[in-house]
């Protein structure tokens, strides 16, 4: 597989990582995203660490209002982390 199809690859293989550990294998219940957010984003979440924030974010997330994060809503997050970070690089090499 090419890199990039490495790393689709690699995003559907850590959302089922965690979704399937309780209840609904193809959502990731509140529990089950803070736990992949801890592991997979420790530079993300580093910055979270009241409760609170962590509600608001899940509940951002949670387009649909079901309390859980499907796939979907899964991919907008990690695009909107991406886009993200891929302007903090862009403004980072004009200094
Ligand atoms: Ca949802």
């Amino acid at each position: 597989m090419s890199e990039l199809e490495n790393c689709l690859n690699s995003i559907i293989h850590i959302f089922h990582k965690y979704s399937e550990k309780e209840g609904d294998k193809n959502m990731l219940k509140k529990s089950e995203l803070k736990e992949l957010l801890t592991h997979e984003l420790p530079s993300l979440t580093q910055h979270i660490k009241d409760q609170s924030s962590f509600d608001s974010l899940m509940e951002g997330l949670d387009t649909d209002g079901d309390t859980e994060c499907d796939f979907q809503e899964f991919m907008t997050f990690i695009t909107m982390v991406t886009i993200c970070c891929h302007e903090f690089f862009e403004h980072h090499d004009d200094e």
